[in-house]
């Protein structure tokens, strides 16, 4: 082997999960994105700290000490802002025509263009009713669901006359107050989305704290997009529920038909499951011993907490299940799928599947997707994996024999029902009295993707081992939990091996209370759904808050993308400071490139909403100054909770 041939081999182990080291550790035909991150070696400064402006074709400026000014002579303050709102709005776009098409598949259903759909949870549907204050009393489900999605509609399309109801109804009422007063209330989800692309148009807003609180409107709007799509997937296909599976690349069994589904949205993906079962004979048939699906990605996560189809593995490594030979077919739906897919499938039988017309890749095979015939595409979809199958013959198949115990499906339902086997009155108490007796000392969610400027997996791991163990309760959603549970950190196995004596206490006397109703013990991290799902998270906290009767800045609750990639999570993020939770991300943004917006990011933050920025690329250094806010936050809240006592008067709900 030459020596440029060994520097890349050693140079591309960035992982920690034996299945995608096994895999990377063969000589592969194709690149992957391991080998590409190398060849992108070294990044530009200026994209990576945000000071390259693209916005007008006079550029690309860039920002440096000789030259300290654009062309038209915006600062380094103002691209980086600029560049920061425009990310916040890809990051609400995608998440929000995610949402767009489960919301108009839901109207094609009343129209009665949807013939493969129904309503799978009447129960979500009159929950919603009730948050609404639609009238459910006497009226059909159809009824009721045809106000829902008319609201939806109006959060995604009013011009004027009003505000997002979805923020207004699901957000402690200091939320509320605080988002009126600085004036970041989207109108609906295109208002924000079309004059926060107005705003940063060349030549518009110059003024840095302007640009800023517009990205947080834009993130509001995200939060609108994806509490939409939560709640209305919910409604279609039913609030998941615990589910007990097993995930990694193990999990692809070479006798049977394999198929991947990938992307995010669950709309094709449900059918996908169901069509699998009817055509389960065909497959045999066809000489394979069945057909076995798998998850990456999010549509992973949406298909694992509802059918409980196992996760073969997470964003970075989505090309490596090809690698082994034996996938069939990966179908993909919308986001994060890397166009490379397409190269590797090739140098095997694997058929790619796009379905999704803004989602295509050359070469791939495509499935135009219309919910008047889901459920006929779906099948064609598995004759398609069918078909490779028989193509794929003896061909050889090397699969890590590496899988994992999974439990997930954590709604936030499904958690108060475990709160309500011990206190039924009251479900959120079981957290808020573990909190304040210090047996938690906090709550973390973990969102979001991989990147591979850190070692794959390697923060998400490090950091919930940390938090376990100082007994902070974890909640995981998107490629995050994809971590997890790939490496068998959502197991009951993981509570013995990794939680503190308090965590383990709190779980131990959940799995007691639950015995009958659990088919096992709980897990360590509790597995809340896919990125769209963080609202979930969110809906907890805010449920923390009322019942302390403070507001959300004063709790012992943090959120977490330890590595975070997309423009969605810049999105997330942005709301979940809004929300006033401290963020830890283990990815510096490209926002250094301005002290000011850096600044303001990290700690004028904290002034306004009582949230703020963490970066910290550092796994372990990055749980620390979790535990230090959560620290901060449960000291407060004890003298707070005290000086109301001794003075007889009510929490101060202000941050
Ligand atoms: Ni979230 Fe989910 Fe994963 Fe990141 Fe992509 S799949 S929506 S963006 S990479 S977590
Ligand atoms: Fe350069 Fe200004 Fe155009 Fe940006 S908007 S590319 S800074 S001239």
């Amino acid at each position: 082997m030459s020596d440029v041939v060994k520097k890349k081999a050693v140079d591309r182990n960035r992982a920690i999960d034996p299945a995608v080291l096994e895999v990377l550790s063969r000589e592969l035909p194709m690149d992957t994105a391991y080998d590409r991150y190398v060849a992108q070696q070294p990044q530009c400064k200026f994209g990576d700290t945000g000071v390259c402006c693209r916005i007008c074709i006079q550029g690309p400026c860039r920002i440096t000490a000789k030259a300290p000014k654009g062309i038209c002579g915006a600062t380094a303050y103002t691209i980086v802002a600029r560049n920061l709102v425009r990310s916040a709005v890809g990051g609400a776009s995608a998440h929000s025509d995610h949402s767009k098409h489960i919301l108009l598949t839901l109207k094609a259903l009343l129209d009665g263009h949807a013939p493969d759909y129904k309503i799978e949870s009447p129960e979500k549907l009159k929950a919603l009713a009730e948050r609404f204050e639609i009238p459910a009393e006497g009226r059909t489900d159809l009824e009721i669901l045809a106000d829902v999605v008319q609201l939806g509609m109006d959060d995604y399309m009013r011009m004027t006359g009003g505000k997002v109801k979805w923020v207004e109804k699901t957000v402690t009422p200091g939320r509320f107050a605080k988002f009126n007063d600085c004036d970041i209330m989207p109108t609906s989800v295109f208002e924000t989305i079309a004059s926060a692309m107005a705003q940063t148009h060349m030549g518009m807003d110059a003024d840095p704290v302007n640009l800023i609180f517009k990205s947080l409107e834009a993130g509001l709007a995200d939060y609108v997009g994806m509490h939409i799509g939560t709640d209305l997937s919910d409604v279609l296909f039913g609030i998941p529920v615990p589910v007990y599976t097993e995930a990694n690349m193990g999990v692809i069994d070479p006798a049977k038909v394999n198929i991947a589904v990938h992307g995010h949205n669950p709309l094709l993906s449900e059918m996908i499951v169901q069509a699998a079962r009817e055509l389960e004979g065909e497959a045999k048939a066809a000489g394979s011993a069945g057909i076995q699906l798998m998850g990456i990605c999010c549509t992973g996560n949406e298909v694992l907490m509802r059918q409980g189809v196992p996760p073969v593995t997470n964003f970075a490594s989505q090309e490596l299940p090809i690698m082994t030979g034996a996938i069939d077919a990966m179908v993909v739906d919308v986001q994060c799928i890397m166009p490379g897919l397409q190269a590797v499938a090739e140098c095997y039988h694997t058929r790619i599947v796009t379905t999704s017309k803004n989602a295509k890749i050359p070469g791939s095979h495509y499935v135009d997707y219309n919910e008047e015939k889901a459920l006929d595409q779906a099948k064609e979809v598995i004759r398609i994996a069918i078909d490779a199958y028989k193509e794929r013959g003896d061909a050889e198949c090397i699969i890590p024999a590496i899988k994992n115990k999974v439990v997930a499906g954590f709604s936030l339902e499904a958690m108060y029902s475990l709160f309500g086997a011990i206190n039924a009155d009251a479900p959120i108490k079981v957290v808020t009295e573990a909190l304040a007796s210090g047996e938690l000392r906090g709550v973390v969610l973990f969102a979001g993707c991989n990147n591979l400027k850190g070692i794959h997996d390697e923060n998400h791991i490090t950091m919930a081992k940390e938090l376990a163990k100082n007994n902070v309760l974890l909640l995981a959603t998107g490629c995050a939990a994809g971590s997890y549970a790939k490496l068998g950190m959502l197991s009951p196995e993981a509570v013995d091996l990794y939680a503190g004596d308090g965590l383990k206490a709190f779980i131990n006397r959940l799995n007691d209370a639950n015995a009958d109703k659990l088919q096992g013990k709980l897990p360590l991290i509790f597995h809340m759904g896919s990125c769209v799902d963080n609202t979930r998270a969110t809906n907890l906290a805010t449920a923390i808050a009322n019942d302390l009767g403070v507001d959300i800045p004063k709790i012992p609750f943090a959120a977490s993308a330890p590595e975070a990639m997309s423009e969605k999570a810049i999105s997330i993020g942005l709301w979940n400071v809004a929300m006033g939770l401290p963020v830890h991300v283990g990815v510096v943004p490209p926002v250094t490139g301005s002290e000011l917006v850096n600044g303001i990011a990290l700690q004028v933050a904290h002034d306004v909403y009582g949230g703020y920025f963490i970066w910290e690329t550092d796994g372990k250094k990055g749980a620390d100054k979790l535990l230090e806010a959560l620290d901060y936050r449960s000291w407060k809240l004890k003298v707070h909770a005290q000086t109301a006592e001794r003075f007889e008067t009510t929490a101060s709900a202000a941050w």
